[in-house]
């Protein structure tokens, strides 16, 4: 095991992490910008750098400084947590080099599956269901008019290297082809340098249903079911839920299978999502996430299970002890992020915390780095809190969110803990009609 793991983040992550390590008997080092300093992370672990000014270029995307923390503190791993550098191959490669354990996938399967085109051919030839389409990316206009013939409008224009929806364009007609595909192919090559482009049929209303992986270095995999995670607005989840209402055990079992099955087919060791889109009962991979993910909660939940330990103890090379049939799910899982933001234009509101008092209670657990006379930076996203309930059933869930919202009081700032309660009140989302168009009717008038 180790003896020492840096934790490149900050946040409710950074914490979440040293959490793990402390139960693991593993030191920990903080890293921090400058005005991170009064942060939680810093407080609670053992040592702590700092790694340079409040852009995140400067500090918790720069390599060099992150490398160097990790190497005066005699840290023998680094846990990425997500966003920043957690799914940088560039990264787990100097780490590698540096004799530091990356406590993630390879540079080479980071590479693989951050190249959205190659990871659905990789899927698609280890006989992973995906939506039909192009193999990989389509050289011109011409050819993608060619494809989408044979495929049928509507079609969806993808960026090879994106990810998150930047450079994705729907196409209801040939007569949009070429300036969509100019479009989306000068975005993709703006945001990523790459502005490759792979088309698919497009699905109108598809539910957003995640499988969560988990592998070791001995080559065993398992899934820990699905996380359904419709509820997003511009491509950021809102809130997510296990199980999902909308899968019967014999698609679940399915769902998990193939995942296992994809992961298996590229060696993975670590833990991971498979994306899929679901409609009509049908299910097709759209992508794979190499970390640990924002929601993955909702999932230990329902699976009593520690990810994050199981995350760390699989890099250090220890062998699962949980096979396929151990893995049950209990009950009913919900996850309501709450945001630093203006409620009707959802746009960040950073300032001064001035009254925080969080929720507790049965079956209530709350992720949060804030606190009465934290400041909100305008330099980091906008996440201050993780609410997360369980309960027996899915209505106990809601119940218990409703509540726990309810007596969540957080001052000085703007919050979307009243659109949650307001969402919790849905009549569509107590009977689970969940789309990845659900939150467009909370949109103000003009961006409908
Ligand atoms: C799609 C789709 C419909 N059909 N692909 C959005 C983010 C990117 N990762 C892929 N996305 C989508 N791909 C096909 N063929 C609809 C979306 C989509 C979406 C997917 C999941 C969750 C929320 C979404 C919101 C809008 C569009």
């Amino acid at each position: 095991m180790f003896r020492k793991v840096l934790i490149a983040n900050r946040g409710e992550i950074a914490l979440r992490i040293i959490w793990a390590c402390k139960e693991l008997g593993i030191k920990t080092v903080a890293v921090h910008s400058d005005v991170d300093s009064d942060s939680l992370h810093v407080r609670f672990a053992d040592e702590n750098v700092c790694i340079g000014p409040a852009p995140s270029r400067q500090s918790y995307l720069n390599i060099n400084n992150l490398i160097s923390a990790a190497e005066i503190s005699n840290a023998d791993a680094i846990h990425p947590g997500y966003g920043f550098l957690s799914e940088s191959p560039e990264f787990a490669r100097v780490c590698e080099a540096c004799n530091i354990t990356f406590i993630g996938p390879s540079p080479e399967t980071i590479a693989l599956m951050g190249n959205k085109a190659e990871a659905k051919l990789t899927m698609k030839a280890a006989g992973v269901p995906t939506i039909p389409g192009s193999d990989g990316p389509v050289p011109t206009p011409d050819e993608a008019k060619r494809l989408a013939a044979d495929i049928g409008y509507p079609v969806i224009l993808k960026a090879s290297a994106g990810g998150g929806g930047k450079g994705m364009r729907v196409i209801r007609s040939e007569a949009d082809m070429e300036m969509a595909f100019q479009t989306a192919s000068g975005e993709a090559a703006a945001a990523f340098n790459n502005g490759d482009l792979y088309i698919e049929k497009y699905l109108e209303n598809p539910r957003h249903i995640e499988i969560q992986i988990l592998g070791d270095k001995h080559g065993n995999v398992i899934h820990l079911n699905e996380r359904e995670c419709s509820i997003q607005r511009k491509h950021q989840k809102l809130i997510e839920e296990a199980p999902s209402c909308a899968l019967n055990a014999m698609t679940r079992k399915q769902m998990g299978e193939m995942a296992v099955h994809g992961a298996k087919a590229v060696n993975y060791a670590t833990a991971g999502t498979i994306e899929f889109l679901l409609e009509d009962g049908k299910f097709y991979f759209m992508e794979m996430n190499t970390r640990i993910q924002v929601e993955h909660p909702v999932t230990e939940n329902v699976c009593n299970l520690d990810l994050v330990k199981a995350q760390i103890m699989a890099a250090a090379g220890e062998k699962m002890t949980w096979r396929q049939k151990d893995i049950k799910i209990w009950g009913h899982s919900m996850e309501c992020r709450i945001n630093a933001e203006d409620p009707i234009r959802f746009i960040p509101s950073p300032g001064r915390i001035t009254t925080f008092h969080a929720p507790g209670g049965p079956g209530v657990r709350v992720d949060t780095a804030a606190y009465a006379g934290y400041f909100v930076s305008p330099h980091y996203d906008s996440l201050i809190a993780k609410l997360i309930v369980r309960g027996p059933t899915r209505a106990d869930s809601i119940m218990r969110m409703k509540r726990a919202l309810e007596s969540f009081i957080v001052e000085g700032i703007k919050t979307n803990i009243a659109m949650h309660i307001k969402i919790m009140d849905d009549p569509d989302f107590i009977a689970g009609n969940l789309s990845t168009r659900f939150m467009e009717r909370y949109l103000p008038e003009n961006q409908k």
